[in-house]
């Protein structure tokens, strides 16, 4: 079963430059194929994105600028981590409750997917959530 221990920041390759630094996300800093790519911007900073969970999506969180949290949860145990470095990253597994909270002013939270959109792959009750965990 996929816990939330199993989501991990991986940090992203960073070729720095008095120019201005370029991260990297080549094919093995994270492991799977990335299917499609979308950002949040422009979220106030008294709003919650996600409250949800995917049976199969994969997803790779970054914040390209300013800072937010994420929580995490597999049904059983939960943790919170703050994103605000843009070469690090967020490998969220599939089969996790995830809420992000937080947004700093001007954030921007890019998301490396493993899929295409398929609203059947979400889970978004929690109930639904444990029951999923538990079958
Ligand atoms: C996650 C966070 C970071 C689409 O039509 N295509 C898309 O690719 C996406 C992502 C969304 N939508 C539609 C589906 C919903 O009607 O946009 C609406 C809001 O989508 P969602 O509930 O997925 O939005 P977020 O920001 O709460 O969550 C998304 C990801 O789905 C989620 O897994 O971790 O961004």
């Amino acid at each position: 079963m996929t816990t939330a221990e199993d989501c991990e920041i991986i940090e992203i390759p960073k070729i720095k430059d008095p120019r201005g630094n370029i991260a990297v996300v080549e094919k093995d800093v994270i492991p799977f194929e990335t299917k499609r790519v979308y950002y949040l911007y422009d979220v106030p900073s008294d709003a919650s994105r996600g409250g949800h969970a995917h049976k199969n999506l994969q997803q790779f969180l970054i914040a390209l600028s300013g800072s937010f949290d994420v929580i995490l949860h597999d049904g059983e145990n939960q943790k919170k981590i703050t994103l605000n470095k843009p070469n690090k990253g967020l490998l969220i597994k599939s089969e996790i409750w995830r809420e992000l909270e937080n947004f700093s002013s001007g954030s921007v939270c890019l998301v490396l997917a493993s899929d295409v959109y398929k609203e059947e792959d979400y889970i978004r009750n929690f109930n639904d959530f444990k029951l999923f965990k538990t079958r």
